[in-house]
C-alpha cells in the first residue's frame, strides 16, 4: 500500500498516508472504550484571512506527537480540533465587500483545514467544531442563559470604551493605550447599556482553584494579579460639613491611621459636588472635564505626574480626631474600593509625590530601617507615633486597629478585588446572538406564568422612563439564529446592524414556546405572546471559546451540550497547549463558565484545565517578532512544498526547548531534512528496493545496542516531559550508532519506525509498509526497553606509553587493575614502543585510561 518512489520523495509520500488515515478513519477517538482516556487538547485557531501561522504548527505538533505516542501506549486518545470562527475581521471584510461574513469564514476555514491536513495532525475529523454554527452556538446561547437565570448576568448603563472608528464599544483588555487592539484607532468613553457577567463573584474561587492545576507559575501569577486580591479595612471618616454623613475609604494599611494627613475622593466621585465650596468651583470643574479623557493606567502610573484640586471641606479621623483636608485627585480611580482613599504620604509613593506638590506633612508612622525621611518608606517596621499601637509590628497593628475600629463602628475588615465583572456585549452582527427580548411589566407577569425558567428577581432596564424586562427564550426555542441584514454597518448610535431588521427585532413572542412573527402582523391569538423587542447586543468573542473542549467530547449531541457518560469518562483535558498570550482572559473566562457548570450540575469536576503548557513564540529569522511589514513571516506552505511536513514538525520540535522563544533557522531545517534523508537510505536502496543491510538474523554490537535501549528510554521520557527537541537528537544518535553497524536487524528497523512515527508519521508509515511490515506503523505499539541492556559490560581503556596516545583496549567491567595493567603491557599495538626498556611505572586512571612509564 505504499508509494513506489525511489528517493525520499515527500510530495508523493505525504498525502498518500494523509488520505491513508483518512480513509480509515485512524484516529477517531472512542466515546465507548475500556482503554484509559488520553484527552490532549489544542488552542483552537480563529481562522483568519493570512491562513495559518507558523506558531500554529509549532504547538499542534507538541501535541499530536504526544497524541500518537500515547495511542501507540494503548491509550484511547482524543485529539481535536475546530475553529473560533466569529470575530470583527469577518465582520469588517462584510462592511468592505458586502458578503455575508459567514460566506468569509468558511472559506478561511476551508484553507485552514487543508492547510493543518497537510502537516498530517491526527485529529479526529469527525468532532470538528465550528462556534459559528447554530448547533454549536445554541449551547453557547444555552449556557448564557444558564447564567442569566442564576442571577449572573445583568444590563447596566457603564461607561464604556467606543472607538469611533469600528463604532463599537471594546472591552477594558481590548484597549492599549489609548488605542484599539485591533487596530490602533483612538478611543473614548461613552455610557451604553451593556450586558455584563458576574464573574467577580467567582473572584475567591478563582484564585482557589489556582492551587490544584499544573500550570506554568508565570501564568499562575498573572491570573493572581488581574484578580488581585487585597485584604484590608473599609475605614468611616465623619465628615465636618453638617449633614452631609460619612466618607468610607479602603485601605490595605489601616496599622498607618495615624499617619494620614489628608484624603483624596476620585473625580467622579458622587460627594464631590457637595463637598466642593463656591470659592473652588471653577478649578474643580477644570480639572475633572480633564481627568475624564485619561486612561485608569494612565491615571494611576507611577511615572506620571500627580495633580489634584482641594475641595475646601475635611473630615475628621476617627483614630485620634485629627481634622483631615479632603482633596479631588485623579489617582485615586472610581471604580476600585470606594473610590475614596486616606493618604499616607510618608508610606505610599504616589501619595508622597502628591504630598510635595502641594506641600502637605508626611509624619512617619512606620519605624524605618534608615533615618533617612527624605524618602517614602514602604518597607517592613515597627509602627512609631501612634498613641495605643506604638512597638507593634505592622500587620499586629493592622489587625488591632481594624478590630477596635469595629468595636466601634466605624470601620470593618474587607477583601477588594481589581477583577471588574465582565462586559460581554457587543455591537456586532457577527457574534451569537443573545437568547433575549425585552419585555414591558405587563407582559413579563404574564409570560411569568407560562414559564418556571425565569430569574429570581428580574433584569430590567430603564429605558426613556420605561421598565423593561429581560425575558430568556426558552430553552427549547434555541438556537436564535442570526437574521440575514441589508447592511453590516453597525447603527452608529451604539447598536449593532441587528436594530435596523425591523421584522426580526420587532415581534409577537410566544413566551412559552419562543415562537415568533413580526409585530406588523397581527397578534396571534393565545395568551402567551407578548410584545417584545430583541436584544440587539451579540456576544464577544471569548464566548465560543469557553466551553469548546466540552462538546469535542460529544459534538453532535443534540440534546445537551454533551452527555453525561462522555463527560464523566473524557473528563476534562490531560493536557492543553497554547499561547502565553491567552494567559488570563480566554484561560480566566473559560474557568469562570467552568465553574458555574459545575455549579449548575452540569460538569463533574470544578477546573476545566488540569495541565497547561504554553509554546514560546517563533521569532523570524532577525530574531524579531514576526509580521507581515517587517516580511521575516515564514508560511508552512512554502516549508511544506521544499521540505515536507515531517521535515517541518522535526524541526519545529528541534529548534529548542517547546517553551523557548526562538528564531527561525532556514539552515536548521537542512538538517532534520538530511536527517530523514539516511532514514530512509538506511531502509530504501537507491534503485527503490529494500537495503539489504537490513536481515532478520543479524545481530546488533553491544555498543549500538546499549544505544538503542538507551533511545527507547530517552524518548518516551521526553515526550512525555514535552522535552521534544532533546528526543530527536537522541535518534539521530541511533541513527549514526546504526550506521556504522555490519548489518541491521530487522527489529532494530521496526524500533526506529515506531520511536520516530509520532515525529515524522508520514516517512515512518512508508518504510513501514516498503520493509515489509503488515498494517500501520501506528498499530504496532511502542517499543520497550531492556534495563539490564542500558548497564554497559564492557569498557574502553585508553593505553598510553610515556603519556602518547598508542592504543585502546576492551576489557570486562569488572576487570581488576592488576589484570588491565597485563593486558596494556602485552597488547600487540604497545609492544613495539616498549620494546625492551623496563617499565619504570604506570598510572591507571579508573575506568579511562593507563598510563605506561618506560
Ligand atoms: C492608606 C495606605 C497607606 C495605603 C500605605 C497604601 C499604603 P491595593 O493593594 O492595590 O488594593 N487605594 C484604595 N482605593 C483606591 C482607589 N480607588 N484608587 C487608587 N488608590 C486606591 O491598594 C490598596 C491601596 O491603594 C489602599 O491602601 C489605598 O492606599 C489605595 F502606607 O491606604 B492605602
Amino acid at each position: 500500500m505504499a508509494t513506489n518512489s525511489k528517493d525520499y520523495d515527500f510530495l508523493q509520500i505525504e498525502p498518500h498516508w494523509q488520505s491513508f488515515w483518512e480513509n480509515t478513519k485512524a484516529f477517531r477517538a472512542e466515546n465507548n472504550s475500556t482503554l484509559p482516556k488520553y484527552y490532549v487538547l489544542d488552542m483552537f485557531p480563529y481562522p483568519s484571512g493570512a491562513g495559518l501561522h507558523i506558531g500554529h504548527p509549532e504547538g499542534y505538533t507538541a501535541t499530536d506527537i504526544l497524541a500518537r505516542y500515547k495511542r501507540a501506549r494503548g491509550f484511547n486518545v482524543l485529539h481535536p480540533i475546530g475553529w473560533d470562527a466569529f470575530g470583527l475581521p469577518a465582520e469588517q471584510h462584510a462592511v468592505k465587500t458586502g458578503t455575508h461574513p459567514a460566506t468569509n469564514t468558511q472559506n478561511n476555514i476551508t484553507n485552514f483545514r487543508r492547510q493543518i491536513k497537510a502537516l498530517g495532525f491526527s485529529y479526529d475529523w469527525d468532532r470538528e467544531v465550528d462556534t459559528t454554527d447554530p448547533k454549536y452556538f445554541r449551547w453557547t446561547q444555552w449556557i448564557f442563559l444558564q447564567l442569566f437565570k442564576k442571577g449572573l448576568a445583568y444590563v447596566d448603563e457603564r461607561p464604556v470604551w467606543w472607538c469611533p472608528e469600528l463604532r463599537t464599544v471594546l472591552a477594558n483588555e481590548e484597549v492599549v493605550d489609548g488605542k484599539s487592539e485591533v487596530g490602533g484607532f483612538p478611543v473614548e468613553r461613552r455610557n451604553l447599556r451593556q450586558w455584563v457577567l458576574r464573574i467577580t463573584a467567582y473572584a475567591e474561587q478563582l484564585i482557589d482553584g489556582l492551587k490544584d492545576v499544573d500550570w506554568p507559575d508565570s501564568t499562575k501569577r498573572m491570573q493572581e494579579a488581574w484578580i488581585g486580591r487585597s485584604e484590608g479595612a473599609e475605614v468611616t471618616f465623619k465628615l465636618e460639613t453638617a449633614g452631609l454623613g460619612d466618607l468610607k475609604i479602603f485601605t490595605t494599611r489601616p496599622d498607618t491611621l495615624f499617619g494620614c494627613t489628608y484624603m483624596v475622593i476620585a473625580p467622579e466621585h458622587p460627594l464631590v459636588n457637595s463637598l466642593t465650596l463656591p470659592e473652588q468651583r471653577d478649578a474643580v470643574e477644570t480639572y475633572r472635564k480633564k481627568a475624564a479623557s485619561k486612561s485608569d493606567l494612565e491615571r494611576t502610573d507611577l511615572a506620571k505626574d500627580k495633580s489634584g484640586v482641594f475641595s475646601g471641606s475635611y473630615a475628621i479621623n476617627p483614630i485620634n480626631g485629627a481634622r483631615v483636608p479632603i482633596w479631588i485627585a485623579d489617582y485615586v480611580l472610581m471604580g476600585y474600593g470606594t473610590g475614596a482613599i486616606m493618604a499616607v504620604p510618608a508610606h505610599d509613593e504616589r501619595d508622597w509625590e502628591f504630598a510635595q506638590l502641594y506641600q502637605l506633612p508626611t509624619p512617619r508612622v512606620i519605624a524605618g530601617e534608615t533615618g533617612d525621611e527624605t524618602l517614602p518608606y514602604t518597607g517592613d517596621g515597627k509602627v512609631i507615633n501612634s498613641p495605643g499601637y506604638d512597638g507593634l509590628s505592622w500587620p499586629e497593628a493592622k489587625k488591632k486597629i481594624t478590630a477596635d475600629l469595629a468595636a466601634r463602628g466605624v470601620g470593618k475588615g474587607t477583601i477588594n478585588y481589581k477583577l471588574r465583572d465582565w462586559l460581554f456585549s457587543r455591537q456586532r452582527y457577527w457574534g451569537e446572538p443573545f437568547p433575549i427580548a425585552w419585555v414591558s411589566k405587563e407582559d413579563y407577569a404574564r409570560a411569568a406564568k407560562f414559564r418556571r425558567d425565569l430569574p429570581v428577581s428580574p433584569v430590567t432596564f430603564i429605558e426613556n422612563g420605561i421598565t423593561q424586562y429581560a425575558l430568556p427564550i426558552p430553552d427549547a426555542a434555541l438556537p436564535l439564529v442570526l437574521p440575514d441584514v441589508q447592511s453590516y454597518l453597525p447603527s452608529g448610535n451604539g447598536e449593532s446592524p441587528l436594530a435596523n431588521e425591523t421584522a426580526w427585532l420587532e415581534i409577537w413572542l410566544n413566551a412559552e414556546s419562543g415562537a415568533s412573527v413580526p409585530a406588523t402582523e397581527a397578534k396571534p391569538a393565545g395568551d402567551a405572546w407578548v410584545r417584545a423587542r430583541r436584544e440587539t447586543n451579540t456576544m464577544p468573542q471569548w464566548a465560543g471559546s469557553c466551553w469548546y473542549y466540552l462538546r469535542y467530547l460529544d459534538p453532535r449531541n443534540p440534546d445537551a451540550l454533551a452527555s453525561n457518560e462522555a463527560l464523566k469518562y473524557w473528563d476534562v483535558p490531560d493536557l492543553y497547549v497554547g499561547g502565553a498570550e491567552h494567559a488570563v482572559l480566554h484561560l480566566l473566562y473559560a474557568r469562570f463558565w467552568h465553574k458555574v457548570l459545575f455549579d449548575l450540575g452540569v460538569v463533574p469536576q470544578s477546573e476545566p484545565f488540569k495541565k497547561l503548557f504554553h509554546q514560546g513564540i517563533i521569532l523570524g529569522e532577525d530574531g524579531v517578532k514576526m509580521s507581515k511589514s517587517r516580511g521575516n513571516v515564514v508560511n508552512p506552505d512554502d516549508i511544506i512544498a521544499s521540505y515536507g511536513a515531517d521535515a517541518l514538525r522535526l524541526y519545529l520540535m528541534f529548534l529548542g526547548p517547546l517553551e523557548a522563544m526562538k528564531p527561525w533557522n532556514p539552515q536548521g531545517i537542512e538538517g532534520v531534512y538530511r536527517f530523514l534523508r539516511k532514514v530512509w537510505r538506511e531502509c530504501i536502496t537507491e534503485e527503490g528496493a529494500v537495503n539489504p543491510r537490513i536481515s532478520d538474523t543479524a545481530t546488533l554490537s553491544a555498543d549500538a545496542e546499549k544505544v538503542l535501549h538507551e533511545t527507547i528510554k530517552k524518548v518516551g521520557e521526553d515526550i512525555e516531559g514535552m522535552r521534544f527537541n532533546t528526543a530527536i537528537s537522541q535518534m539521530m544518535i541511533l541513527l549514526n550508532a546504526l550506521q556504522k553497524e555490519p548489518a541491521l536487524p530487522r527489529a532494530t528497523v521496526r524500533d526506529l519506525l515506531r520511536l520516530l512515527a509520532p515525529f515524522a508519521p508520514h516517512i515512518c508509515e512508508e518504510l513501514w509498509a516498503r520493509t515489509g511490515e503488515t498494517g500501520s506503523v501506528m498499530a504496532a505499539g511502542w517499543p520497550t526497553y531492556d534495563a539490564a541492556k542500558l548497564v554497559a559490560t564492557s569498557l574502553k581503556i585508553v593505553i598510553q606509553v610515556n603519556g602518547k596516545h598508542r592504543g585502546e583496549l576492551t576489557v570486562g567491567v569488572d576487570a581488576t587493575d592488576a589484570e588491565i595493567l597485563a593486558l596494556a603491557s602485552t597488547n600487540a599495538k604497545i609492544l613495539p614502543y616498549l620494546a625492551d626498556k623496563p617499565l619504570k611505572r604506570s598510572v591507571y586512571v579508573k575506568n579511562r585510561l593507563i598510563n605506561l612509564i618506560v
